[in-house]
Parts: structure tokens; sequence; C-alpha cells
């Protein structure tokens, strides 16, 4: 691709995908393994604040951030600028061997604005999953124990450890050997679906009477959970959920892992999702997806005599921290620190709140929206019930995608539209990918 920045409109020029994508998609097939899906096989070359260009030429409104990854934008100036100042500079040393500033500099930024007026250190990694399986380790060598909790609903990764702590064993862990050992999930606070009334405590009871009388606190070692949960659709737990649990991790000696993948830096319109509980103290937290714009790198932060507990030599990976992610994580957190970014997210709340609600006054196939920031959903049933019904977004999606509208769905029962989009998206922009949507909604 020629020039940049791409205008920030939606361009339909051909069929989507067009004939370009689907030449590359016949190559794909032959070459890359089924087991990676391709839910909209558009190939994009290019991209750019919010919209993405496609090898037809078609600009796609990404509502997606692949997944809440370039939550700062495509190809911010920052971010760009300090990669290729980076990449020219030093590429690789393995920070375990020769280590180098940026590393720590992350550290230093997640420290700091992690919640928690404690004490804190990091360690850096590549993937969602490999902080989640990091922290699991650090918690379980900091107490000596070996349970884990997890949540229904959750989503943590694809790894042996992190397939295993997800709810869904399809289509993450079917058919790939045996689930890993000593994990329990317990009933999360679902507020749509939890009997009516149901308070974020009472929630919270019901998990624990789950973890005292099904798990034991003799061999628990950690709590898991993702404060607000993302590919189960953005459920957000009744006030006082988070709270509680927090109280009672605390009292029993377990580390409590806030799993802010997804819902972390500026997404929700604080720096972490966690910051929206008062009470709310996680020991550790795991990071990954928009603190790079886009760069492979993740984090697990937290207590530092939690953090300390591993042996020297316990923890690290070849590529983890690496120094070009490393300067793109740097060129995040100080956008985010200098203002604007998490205003921004609030701003996109304000937007789709108001928008996505309306929608809901109007068409009962929509039973729920619900999320923070600019991570909103909105969840579908046959109307006049709770019954899911993935069949509306299916339509809803497809409509969208025709349309140059990239929207993922979201859920347990693949009944959930959600709405990442990067926070460079202008209103404009919003707008107009909300209109598409809702026309699809309206064709139901
Ligand atoms: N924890 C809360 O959301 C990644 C999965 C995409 P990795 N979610 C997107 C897919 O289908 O593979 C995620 C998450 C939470 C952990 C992870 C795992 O992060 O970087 O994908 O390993």
């Amino acid at each position: 691709m020629s020039e940049f920045p791409v205008a920030q409109e939606r361009k339909v020029v051909t069929a989507i995908p067009g004939p370009k994508s689907q030449a590359l998609h016949k190559r794909r097939l032959e070459a890359v393994s089924n087991g990676a899906g391709a839910a909209l096989p558009v190939y994009i070359e290019a991209a750019h604040g919010a919209i993405l260009v496609d090898a037809d030429g078609n600009q796609l409104i990404d509502l997606g951030s692949g997944i809440g990854v370039t939550t700062i934008g495509h190809t911010n100036a920052g971010v760009v600028a300090a990669v290729q100042e980076q990449v020219a500079k030093l590429t690789h040393t393995l920070f375990t061997l020769t280590p180098y500033e940026n590393y720590v500099e992350v550290c230093e930024f997640l420290n700091k604005y992690t919640p928690g007026n404690f004490k804190k250190k990091s360690v850096l990694f590549n993937s969602g999953a490999e902080a989640v399986e990091n922290a699991v380790k650090i918690a379980r060598k900091a107490t000596r124990k070996n349970g884990i909790v997890v949540f229904d609903h959750a989503y943590h990764g694809r790894t042996n450890l992190t397939y295993s702590m997800n709810f869904k064993a399809a289509p993450y862990g079917n058919g790939f050997g045996p689930t890993a050992g000593s994990i329990q999930h317990v009933p999360m606070s679902y507020p749509f679906r939890d009997p009516a009334g149901m308070t974020g405590e009472e929630a919270a009871r019901r998990a624990i009477t789950y973890i005292e009388k099904r798990v034991g606190l003799e061999d628990l070692a950690c709590v898991v959970i993702e404060p607000i949960q993302g590919e189960a659709g953005f459920i957000v737990p009744a006030p006082g959920f988070l709270r509680t649990l927090s109280e009672w991790t605390r009292a029993n000696g377990v580390v409590l892992i806030a799993d802010e993948v997804q819902s972390g830096v500026a997404r929700t319109g604080e720096w972490f999702a966690s910051h929206h509980e008062e009470g709310f103290e996680p020991d550790l937290f795991t990071i990954a997806k928009g603190i790079a714009g886009g760069m492979p790198i993740s984090a697990v932060t937290g207590r530092a005599e939690i953090m300390d507990a591993s042996h020297p030599g316990g923890l690290g990976g070849t590529f983890g921290g690496n120094p070009v992610a490393a300067a793109a994580a740097v060129a995040v957190l100080k956008q985010i620190e200098a203002g604007g970014v998490i205003e921004r997210a609030r701003e996109i709340e304000t937007i789709l709140s108001k928008r996505l609600n309306a929608m809901k006054d109007k068409y009962p196939v929509i039973g729920d929206v619900r999320g923070r920031g600019a991570m909103m959903a909105i969840e579908f049933i046959e109307p006049g019930t709770h019954n899911p019904n993935q069949a509306a977004v299916d339509k809803v999606v497809k409509h969208s995608h025709s349309n140059g509208v990239l929207v993922l769905n979201a859920g347990t029962y693949y009944n959930v539209i959600r709405f990442l989009p990067p926070l460079a998206i202008t209103d404009a922009l919003l707008h107009d990918a909300l209109d598409v949507i809702e026309a699809g909604i309206a064709a139901l």
C-alpha cells in the first residue's frame, strides 16, 4: 500500500470478500491449517485509525480492533515512530541474558497505573495466555498450593493450562488431549441471566459457597477473574460482586488474579476495568492486547512480595518483552498517561450506550445492552424470552460485513455482538457503523 494516513471513511467497491480476497483465500486454504479459522476471509493490506483497507480497495470500519488490540488506533503515529526507531537500533538480546531499558520502563508504567496502593513488580511475556499461565505459576509458588478457581463463561487462552480454564471446552480444548488439573469452575455474576434482583454480594456468596464446599481452602492457590468478561460477551458483574470476592480472597490468603487481557489499558474508560469497583483489590494482573498498539507483548503485574516468590530463572522465555514490542508499549502508555485516550473511551461509551439503548427500546430482539467505555455489547434473544438468539446475530454480522463494517460476535451462546472500536474512531465513523448495524437489525 502506498499512502498514509488512510481516509477515515467506509468505502465498498466490490463484493465483500472481493475477487482478490477470494483468490488469496484459495491460496490460504491450500497452505494454512484448517485449525486456524477465518471469521471474515477479507485480506487486509493496510489500516489507519479505525479503517481497514482490503486487497480489493474496500475500506472497512473496524469495530473489533483485532479483538481489543489496536485500542490506540491502527498505525498510530507514535507507535510507528517508536517501532521504526527501535527496529533499526536493537531487536533482540533476551532480557534475562543481557537486559535493556525499555523492558524496565514498561514494567514501571504498569506498576504505577494498575490499581492497588502497594509496592508492585512486573514481568513481560508475549501473549495473553502466556501471562495467565505465568500468573498462575507465580501464585502457586507464592502460596505453595495448586488449586485454581475460574468462573463460568470465562476465557483465558489456548495453551493447555489456559484452555482448561476456559468455560467452553468447545472449540478451545475438545480433542486436544487431557485438560490440566486442579481447576474448578464456579458461578459468575451475570446480571441478565441471574435471578431477577440478585445483588452482586449474593452472587459472590454463591460463588464463595462453591469454592468453600466444592474446592476448599486447603489447596487453593488463586482465583482468576476477568473484571469484565471478554469472550463471554462483556458480562459486567453486578456491583459488589468483585469487592465481596476480593474481601474473601484477602481474608483467606488466596491470590486474586484479574485477567485484564481484554479489558485493560484505557479500553473501559479507566486504565483498567478493575478501577471501576472500589474495594476490588486484585493481587496480580494479566495484561496484553491493547498495551502495544498491535505489537505482541504481555505482562504480569502485581504485589511485589508475590511477584518475587519465584526463584531467579523461574520466569522468562526467549522473546518475552522484546525490545521492539516494548518500544511500542512505551509509546502507547505514554499517550495514555498524557491524557485524552481514557477520556475518548468514555466519549465512545456515551455514543454507544445512547444508540444501543435506543435500539433496545425499538427492537425486542435485543435483550441487554452492557459494558463500559469502548467495550460494550448487545445480547440477542428470542423476543419475549431469555432464549439466546444466535441466528439474529449471524444475520446482523453478515449484513455488517457485506456493508463494510467489521463487527465481532461473542458469548457462550454466540448471541452477543460486541463493540471494541479503536479509540481513534471519529464520531462520524462510529455513527456510520451503527447505522449499518441498525439497518441489519431492522431487516431481521
Ligand atoms: N484472557 C481475557 O480475552 C484473548 C482470543 C482470540 P492471547 N481473547 C481473544 C482467539 O480466538 O484466540 C484473551 C482474553 C483474556 C486471555 C486471553 C488470551 O490472550 O493473547 O490470545 O493468548
